[in-house]
């Protein structure tokens, strides 16, 4: 409301009263009280009357009465004195006696309401006594007061009244205004507060709204908590996740903001053979993964540059454009020196937390001199970082277990970054996280993210119970949020997934194609069946095992001897660590034995390929196979399982899946295995080899399903959907500090 709005309003209002209620009823007191006084005037005038005008009317002399009476009207208010003989005499009256008034009509001002005669000489009052004598009446006294006095003093009055009541309505009008400036500046700063989101959050630190907003602040929330959630199926459900949708988000939701992806291993690896510089793809899930987001959406992907001609193809800044034939975004390029890779990734990450998170009953080892590699090396991806960004606040993801010490590192840099940290591993229980003696180091460090994510709620419930565990935070079960040193950190599964759909590279050649080449390379027979397993050389992922499954079947349906092979794939990794030196013999070892066992001319039962292959080649083999066998003892998510169904666009094949793979929790219409119960998986083995056709489409149609609703950008999306919502919370708490 205006201020003179405020400011008139109560005048107005008092000018109403005055016209509308207070004079008409002064008016009317005031009349009454006059009227009132007459009536006792008139009666004391008649009364002093009395005796001199029974002495006149005695001695019948009308001229002294007249005389008498003009004497009386001196007075001013008595406008006339008359009298009406008993019997019917002449008027005996004052010279200007109302001519309205005669003897004959008297009985109509008995009546008190009718004493007032509105004359053309003004308003009058007409009172009536008889006189008498002895008993005797002589006629009837008229004596009519002048009431234009009662017109002038009740004007008067009506002048004070209205004086008072104005100068009242400016004096309310006046408090009105001050006290409406007070308050509405109160109730604007409230409001103000409540719409900037304060005392909306329930977060710790965050003030609760003023007990008056608590009602709006309450339908604020609901009306947020629909709006989001007519927002997320939108965005989740209903929109086809694609590099498209992903790319509109960005741009859309974070406006084109500054996305920086941060990990050991790169995209691209440069490596010199002879004159000639070739480019490698790595064999990771990680890399699998965050690839096409980064096509997507053209930010800087911060990494190790580990390949041997890597430092020949950057930029003055360290910086190469990838991928090498299309350029779409820049890898920036962090090198390490010998000591720090030996301390930093193949001591601390991969002998230390590696076998720490997995629990694949390898022991693991932490050693002090790695400990300080890793955190230099966190130190100088952390440099990178922050030289990287080209605002305060970017939005940066942090990958994996090689870095978990970064997040914190870049929050004391850039408090106002959204970090992102995702672990693509599984987080072990307390007492086994407690093992690493750097655990609160390390949980500090990850508590720098603004979001952590895991793959699989169970790893997120470890990791909570774990920081409850090990450090004096505050931990949110309802939200899943944990509060330390007054920094907030929501921890949210995202289950990572695979390019969908895949690219056309990828599934150019047909399925029969697929099968007769690789038959035909390892000299089967058409009608030989052939079972697949891809993998980085790890001994999480139950290689072992899984030919131990393979020996068993052949002890349990000997029939599948010379019908059935499978053929393990196995990318080279982290050769130079003992453990997996002797995992890689302990594999050739066992594959041999098996080989020798049931193997005959020209049938070999595992073929066992240990190599880096190129995507194409690693599809051709998924889609000849009749089954893929992914046995890992423990695994984060595990992306081989999706690559499998995503390649089988014939809806054919079976996928045994081992239920210590994240991706188990995701695929129950896989066969779901204890890679530790080699009965169990031959019995699996045989049952996907006998599976009928129809079976196998509808497993497959649904798994395939899931991969294609749930693809990578999904995982992605949600990240930066959710760094969005966070950029936005962060914004309403800035303007409330400001
Ligand atoms: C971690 C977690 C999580 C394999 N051999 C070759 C090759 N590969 C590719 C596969 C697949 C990827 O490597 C391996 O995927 P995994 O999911 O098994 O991943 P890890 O490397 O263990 O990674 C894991 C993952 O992160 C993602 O978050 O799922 O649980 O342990 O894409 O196709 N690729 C090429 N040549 C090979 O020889 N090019």
């Amino acid at each position: 409301m205006s201020l003179s709005l405020r400011f008139i309003l109560p005048l107005i209002l008092a000018l109403a009263a005055i016209a509308y209620g207070v004079v008409p009823l002064v008016d009317q007191l005031t009349l009454r009280w006059f009227v009132r006084d007459l009536d006792i005037r008139s009666e004391l005038v008649s009364n002093s009357m009395q005796e001199p005008l029974q002495e006149h009317l005695k001695v019948g002399q009308k001229k002294k009465t007249e005389l008498y009476f003009a004497r009386l009207i001196q007075d001013e208010r008595l406008f006339g004195v008359g009298f009406c003989p008993e019997g019917g005499g002449a008027l005996i009256a004052t010279k200007a006696f109302p001519a309205d008034i005669r003897c004959d009509g008297l009985d109509r001002f008995v009546d008190p309401a009718a004493r007032l005669l509105r004359s053309e000489q003004g308003p009058l009052h007409v009172a009536l006594r008889t006189i008498e004598q002895e008993g005797q009446v002589l006629g009837k006294l008229v004596l009519v007061h002048d009431m234009r006095f009662i017109q002038l003093r009740s004007e008067e009055t009506r002048q004070y009244v209205f004086y008072f009541f104005i100068a009242l309505g400016l004096v309310v009008s006046l408090i009105t205004v001050v006290i409406a400036q007070l308050s509405w500046r109160g109730w604007i700063h409230g409001m103000r507060a409540l719409l900037r989101g304060e005392g909306l959050l329930r977060e710790p630190g965050t003030a609760a709204a003023a007990p008056e907003f608590a009602p709006i602040a309450r339908d604020l929330r609901v009306l947020i908590r629909e709006m989001e959630a007519e927002y997320r199926p939108r965005d989740e459900g209903q929109l086809t996740w694609t590099p498209e949708a992903l790319r509109a988000i960005l741009h859309g939701e974070l406006r084109g903001e500054d996305v920086l992806v941060v990990s050991n291993r790169e995209p691209y690896i440069h490596v010199r053979r002879g004159v000639d510089i070739e480019v490698q793809r790595p064999a990771s899930g990680l890399v699998t993964a965050l690839e096409p987001i980064m096509r997507a959406c053209s930010g800087t992907w911060i990494a190790h540059g580990s390949g041997s001609a890597d430092r020949e193809v950057v930029d003055g800044n360290d910086r190469v454009a990838v991928p090498p034939e299309k350029p779409a975004y820049h890898i920036r390029r962090v090198w390490l020196t010998q000591e720090e890779e030996a301390g930093y990734y193949l001591g601390f990450a991969n002998e230390g937390l590696w076998p720490l998170c997995h629990i694949a009953h390898v022991r693991p080892t932490f050693r002090g001199s790695d400990w300080q590699q890793y955190v230099a090396v966190n130190r100088k991806f952390a440099q990178a970082v922050v030289a990287e960004a080209k605002k305060p606040n970017p939005i940066v993801l942090v990958q994996d277990y090689h870095l978990a010490l970064l997040p914190r590192m870049i929050r004391e840099q850039l408090p106002e970054a959204i970090i992102i940290t995702f672990w693509h591993i599984p987080w072990p229980n307390p007492e086994v996280f407690s093992i690493c003696p750097w655990r609160k180091d390390i949980l500090e460090g990850m508590l720098g993210s603004s979001i952590l994510g895991f793959h699989t709620q169970f790893h997120c419930n470890n990791f909570v119970d774990t920081v409850d565990r090990v450090l004096e935070a505050r931990v949110n079960r309802e939200d899943f949020t944990v509060s330390y040193g007054g920094k907030l950190t929501a921890v949210k599964r995202y289950p990572i997934s695979i390019d969908w759909p895949p690219g056309a590279e990828l599934t150019a050649q047909s399925v029969e194609l697929c099968r007769s080449a690789v038959r035909s390379r390892h000299a089967m027979g058409p009608e030989h069946l052939i079972g697949v397993g891809l993998d980085r050389l790890d001994y999480t992922k139950g290689v072992l095992e899984r030919f131990h499954a393979i020996e068993r079947l052949f002890e349990l349906e000997p029939s599948w001897i010379g019908r059935f092979s499978f053929v393990q794939l196995a990318a080279p990794t982290r050769a130079s660590i003992g453990e997996y030196q002797q995992y890689e013999a302990q594999v050739r070892a066992l594959a041999a034995r098996i080989n020798e066992r049931f193997g005959r001319d020209g049938y070999q039962p595992i073929i066992l390929r240990i190599e880096n292959l190129p995507p194409q080649e690693l599809y051709a083999y998924y889609r000849a196979a009749d089954l893929c066998f992914v046995s890992s003892l423990h695994d984060g998510m595990n992306l081989v399982a999706k690559e499998f169904v995503a390649s089988r666009d014939d809806d054919r094949g079976v996928l045994i899946l081992s239920q210590f793979a994240g991706a188990a929790s995701e695929m129950p219409e896989a066969l779901i295995v204890n890679p530790y119960d080699s009965d169990e998986c031959a019995a699996a083995l045989h049952l996907a080899l006998s599976m009928p056709a129809a079976e196998q489409r509808d497993r497959m149609r649904l798994m395939r399903g899931l991969v294609a609703e749930f693809n990578v950008y999904r995982w992605a999306g949600r990240m930066l959907l959710d760094a969005a919502g966070m950029r936005r919370r962060g914004k309403v708490q800035e303007r409330k500090t400001t």
